[in-house]
């Protein structure tokens, strides 16, 4: 099959979702065209099946605001057009879901059907999406769609209540590469950051407000008090500066290091004991399977999807979003007791039911169970 996939290329979730489904795709012989305005992080090595299309934005003094999606639908209706591509696979609804709307009625004038499946991954539905500024759009999308598909039945739920959509949603869980993310030989790397044996606390994201990063440090403030222990963060955004002023007004700065953007986060996981996910709102969790793929037990909220990939006193905990006493309760159950290596062992268990060989299949069904659709 000759696959178009439009994405956000940068370091969230939705990206990397969409990236690694499209080598993995190209791994088992489909032709993938990405189509996005830088190349994807993760698309950094050459396969014969994989192509990459840059969107470039004609900047003009009058606008304020150069038009993205313009510039991203015509490149949608060339490629679609020149590459001859069967199916166009759209993932987070802003702006990507109406561009390939607009992209669709285009090519229709031309005598070109292609089919347009719609992937939700979060935000773009119960945060941004919801906004008013938004919605009439991000509805009107996801219902001219031709398949629709989120990545945990929370999402799917969500959608429902926010949106007046009438199409059916396929939940798409996403999945992990186990052969990159496994735990890994890094003792040097343990000693260097912990000389004591310290056990090693560990949070990934793109620090924005949902994750509620604040509720990683306290839980670690606490968790410090008792047991000698470092806490790394991976990742960049809006709130580090804050995070960084927050460690050191809570006397606990020299016990954190912020790592930054790494692109190997597998090596930190490696070295690390427990991972904390205390988001306002998840609806996947992504960063956990990676932890847990690492062997790394995950201490979470209850947001959103998080409770259908993190599995209470199997994998880790799950407490209210914001109860800080019971994580950290739950974080000293798992490093204090004579289980973390079972622990360890179930999160890598539970990780296995999200391998990349599990979950493709079911991509590549829904791709064959909408083309038919269509052709009825
Ligand atoms: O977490 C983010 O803010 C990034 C965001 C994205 O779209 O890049 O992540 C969302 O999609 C990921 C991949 O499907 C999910 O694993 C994350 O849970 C989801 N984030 C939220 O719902 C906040």
């Amino acid at each position: 099959m000759k696959i178009g996939i439009v994405c956000y290329p940068t370091f969230g979730g939705s990206g990397v979702v969409a990236t690694e489904l499209g080598k993995a795709l190209a791994q088992k012989g489909h032709q993938v065209h990405f189509i996005t305005y830088t190349q994807p992080v993760r698309l950094n090595f050459f396969n014969e099946n994989l192509f990459f299309h840059a969107v470039y934005v004609a900047n003009y003094p009058l606008f304020q605001y150069p038009p993205y999606e313009l510039s991203l639908t015509s490149k949608i209706v060339d490629v679609i057009k020149y590459e001859k591509l069967d199916l166009l696979h759209v993932h987070y609804a802003i702006p990507h879901a109406s561009a390939a709307y607009m992209a669709k009625q285009i090519l229709r004038t031309q005598g070109i059907e292609i089919p347009v499946i719609t992937t939700l991954h979060g935000t773009d539905i119960t945060l941004v999406g919801k906004d008013a500024s938004f919605e009439p759009v991000v509805t009107f999308s996801i219902n001219e769609s031709d398949g629709v598909s989120t990545v945990s039945q929370s999402l799917k739920d969500d959608t429902y209540r926010h949106f007046a959509i009438n199409k059916d949603i396929e939940v798409i869980p996403n999945f992990i590469d186990l052969e990159r993310f496994k735990k890994l030989e890094k003792s040097h790397f343990k000693k260097a950051i912990c000389p004591n044996d310290e056990k090693v606390l560990t949070h990934t994201s793109n620090f924005r407000k949902v994750k509620r990063i604040q509720d990683v440090l306290a839980v670690f403030a606490e968790v410090h008090k008792v047991l000698p222990s470092k806490l790394l963060l991976v990742g960049d955004g809006p709130e580090r500066i804050n995070m960084e002023k927050l460690a050191r007004d809570m006397d606990i700065a020299d016990d954190v290091r912020f790592l930054g953007k790494l692109d190997a986060v597998e090596e930190v996981l490696s070295i690390s004991d427990v991972f904390l996910m205390p988001s306002e709102t998840e609806s996947f969790g992504l960063a956990a399977l990676e932890a847990m793929a690492c062997e790394v037990p995950v201490i979470s909220s209850n947001a959103g999807g998080i409770p259908e990939l993190n599995v209470h006193g199997f994998s880790g905990f799950i407490s209210q979003v914001g109860d800080i006493e019971d994580m950290v309760k739950n974080t000293l159950h798992i490093l204090q007791s004579e289980h973390l290596s079972q622990f360890k062992a179930n999160a890598l268990a539970r990780a296995r039911e999200f391998d990349l060989s599990a979950i493709l299949p079911r991509y590549e069904a829904f791709y064959e169970k909408v083309l038919a659709s269509l052709l009825v």
